[in-house]
């Protein structure tokens, strides 16, 4: 099975016109296609940056606010600066983009523009059509980061790595993140990495998150979207699909984070889908030293809790949204829980879309101040 077309859409930025894309996604996926999306609001950098770390074969761009010419050229062109005009761009926008303007963009090195009216049938045909021939050789890759994504891409198609240009320094520390779906997982990660940012001026981080595929074999990759302080030259990010494995991690995981832990990440966070009771997705996985298990409040009765294997196998648990009427009880009832364990797990409440929030700080000094210490025992 050859693997799956990996895109990227965006919507530029002061736009936040996201309902033609929502669509667009949708259909994609439905049709076997892997959409990273990053969401509205999105600056050129930060659409390339991150286009060359999910090392994907095109951009769809949606544009409505104006100013497309130019925005979609600057894409262009600064794929080329960076080594990677192998990725390509297209887009559309509605009545906002003239047939005179799409003559320009193509000009200036865009593939395709799609107008009112256009069937999504069409847009799947040509995805399908333009981007999913194999790669031939590729060039030498230009930067660590563009390197890096090149094999992760290796990984994921089951091809033979190639020797590296760049040098592999000391090992990361690996962070494990898991927990149901909606529980705030990529919102804290996305909170830690400010903080990690900010600490040490110079460290580097990498973000290793998982979504589901869905039937057909397409994936929404949609971590990005929430991301904000990840939106940085220090930050390596890769979204990864199940592509069928259940569980919460892709085939690809266990050598695709072996290859980001001896990267010279200062940290490597990985994050899981959103998973159920029975899940134990670091249990095979001697990488990962320390595993957070992200909670919400309202998970049920107690009775649910016994059911959820992480609560015997994690580090730190968190029960984040604690605004939430139920927080207090929901603390108490997880206490209790792990209580039984006698593991000694941290219990940690926090808001973790709340700025400053003091539940997040003190995970941070956790993870800070126990270098390596506390390999999990799962
Ligand atoms: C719906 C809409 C809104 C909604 C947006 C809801 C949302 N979450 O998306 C709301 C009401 C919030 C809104 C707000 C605003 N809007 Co408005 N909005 C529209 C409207 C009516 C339709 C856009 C749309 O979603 N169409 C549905 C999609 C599915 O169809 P489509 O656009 O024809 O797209 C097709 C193709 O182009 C293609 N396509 C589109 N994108 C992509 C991407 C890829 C990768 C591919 C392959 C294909 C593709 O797929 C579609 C399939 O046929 C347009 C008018 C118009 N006719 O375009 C104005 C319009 C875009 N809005 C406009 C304006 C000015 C605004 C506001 C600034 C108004 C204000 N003063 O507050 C705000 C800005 C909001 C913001 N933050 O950016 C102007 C922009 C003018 C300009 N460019 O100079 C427009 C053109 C209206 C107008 N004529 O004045 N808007």
């Amino acid at each position: 099975m050859p693997s799956p077309i990996r895109i990227l859409t965006a919507i530029p930025i002061c736009d936040g016109h996201d309902s033609a894309i929502n669509t667009i996604n949708l259909e994609f996926i439905r049709h076997g296609i892997e959409v990273v999306y990053l969401g509205y609001h999105r600056s050129v950098s930060d659409i390339v940056r991150a286009a060359i770390q999910e090392d994907v074969r095109a951009i769809g761009i949606s544009s409505y606010n104006g100013g497309h010419i130019e925005f979609f050229a600057e894409v262009v062109d600064l794929l080329r600066k960076h080594g990677a005009d192998d990725i390509k761009v297209f887009g559309g926008g509605g009545g906002t983009i003239t047939h005179e303007d799409a003559v320009i963009m193509k000009r200036k090195g865009v593939d395709e523009i799609f107008f009112a009216g256009t069937s999504l049938d069409d847009m799947v045909k040509f995805v399908h059509k333009r981007y999913s021939k194999p790669r031939g050789k590729r060039a030498r890759a230009k930067s660590f980061d563009q390197e890096l994504a090149h094999k992760l891409t290796e990984i994921e198609d089951k091809k033979k790595i190639r020797n590296s240009k760049f040098e592999i320094r000391r090992r990361s520390r690996v962070i494990g993140f898991t927990g149901p779906g909606g529980a705030g997982k990529t919102t804290l990660i996305d909170e830690l990495v400010l903080r990690f940012l900010n600490k040490d001026r110079r460290s580097r981080i990498a973000i290793l998150s998982h979504d589901p595929s869905v039937v057909g074999q397409g994936a929404l990759l949609g971590d990005r979207a929430t991301m904000i302080n990840s939106q940085n030259d220090r930050v390596f990010m890769r979204s990864m699909a199940t592509r069928g494995q259940a569980g919460g991690l892709s085939p690809a995981t266990r050598d695709s984070l072996a290859l980001l832990a001896r990267s010279g990440f200062d940290y490597v966070c990985i994050e899981t889908v959103g998973t159920g009771q029975e899940a134990m997705p670091f249990r095979r996985n001697g990488i990962v030293e320390l595993t957070i298990l992200v909670m919400n409040p309202d998970y049920g009765s107690r009775l649910q809790l016994q059911k959820i294997v992480m609560l015997d196998l994690a580090d730190v648990v968190v029960v984040n949204k604690s605004d939430l009427q139920r927080a207090r009880t929901a603390h108490t009832e997880i206490e209790q829980r792990l209580g039984q364990n006698r593991r000694h797990q941290q219990l940690i409440d926090m808001v973790a879309k709340r700025h400053r929030d003091p539940g997040v700080d003190q995970l941070f000094a956790l993870i800070s101040r126990n270098p390596g210490a506390k390999r999990t025992r799962n």
